[in-house]
């Protein structure tokens, strides 16, 4: 039977872990190969109180980590492969050889959706403007109308995956959901936007409430950003 010190102790443990969300983490085995970890551009907290900072840190510093060790590991014997860029690799995942075929899909994608993903968050919400804000109301029904799709496709999503908005060929803006890490560069289309909406994304802060995580996300959605991908897509010079 557990002491009542025992009780008191495990208790004060408890609360001094969740007074400070900066745990200095074992480092994962370091990413020898060509595709790196980026640094997340803003701190852990930036995105506080929408998504707590023990969930950023996690989710930056421990799954994409992985996806990065993962998929240099996948191409370690494949030097033509290796010398490709992220994009470029997922965007011709056919030629890339059955046995590694799995492992790039799943951490190409892990690693080139949260690098966007990262990019797109620390700002302030608010609306897009500009020529992004014209393509929305032209291509997805302006932006009350888009977000609504964009929740609810999140939302209805079973399992595990991402809600992206994507440029397709012809320069239109598209919403598509896709699971687990599946990159839209698979089918050749860029990635403008996209929000996580696997569980490791929000489930400390929200557990199962994954609408009220979608809902919240916007507030820190930084259009900036996300105009200049719509800018970088619409000139070709958009990569990740
Ligand atoms: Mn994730």
């Amino acid at each position: 039977m557990l002491s009542r010190r025992h009780l008191f102790t495990a208790a004060a443990a408890g609360a001094t872990l969740f007074a400070a969300p900066r745990i200095a983490f074992a480092q994962a085995a370091p990413a020898t190969g060509p595709h790196i970890l980026p640094p997340l551009p803003y701190a852990f907290d930036a995105n506080e109180p929408h998504i707590d900072a023990l969930t950023m840190q996690y989710h930056h510093d421990r799954h994409h980590a992985a996806g990065v060790v993962n998929l240099n590991t996948a191409l370690k014997d494949h030097g033509q492969l290796a010398a490709l860029s992220a994009d470029a690799l997922l965007m011709r995942i056919q030629e890339v050889p059955e046995a590694i075929r799995t492992a790039v899909r799943n951490n190409g994608g892990t690693h080139v959706n949260h690098t966007m993903y990262w990019q797109i968050m620390g700002g302030k919400g608010g609306a897009p403007t500009g020529a992004l804000a014209a393509a929305i109301d032209r291509d997805l029904g302006g932006f009350e109308a888009f977000k609504t799709s964009f929740n609810r496709a999140g939302g209805s999503l079973f399992g595990s995956g991402w809600v992206f908005v994507t440029v397709t060929k012809e320069g239109k803006l598209a919403l598509l959901p896709r699971s687990n890490q599946d990159s839209p560069l698979m089918d050749g289309a860029r990635v403008l936007m996209g929000n996580d909406v696997w569980e490791h994304a929000y489930y400390l802060k929200y557990q199962n409430r994954r609408p009220d995580y979608l809902a919240a996300w916007w507030n820190v959605v930084d259009w900036s950003k996300v105009s200049a991908r719509y800018g970088q897509a619409m000139a070709g010079t958009l990569t990740i």
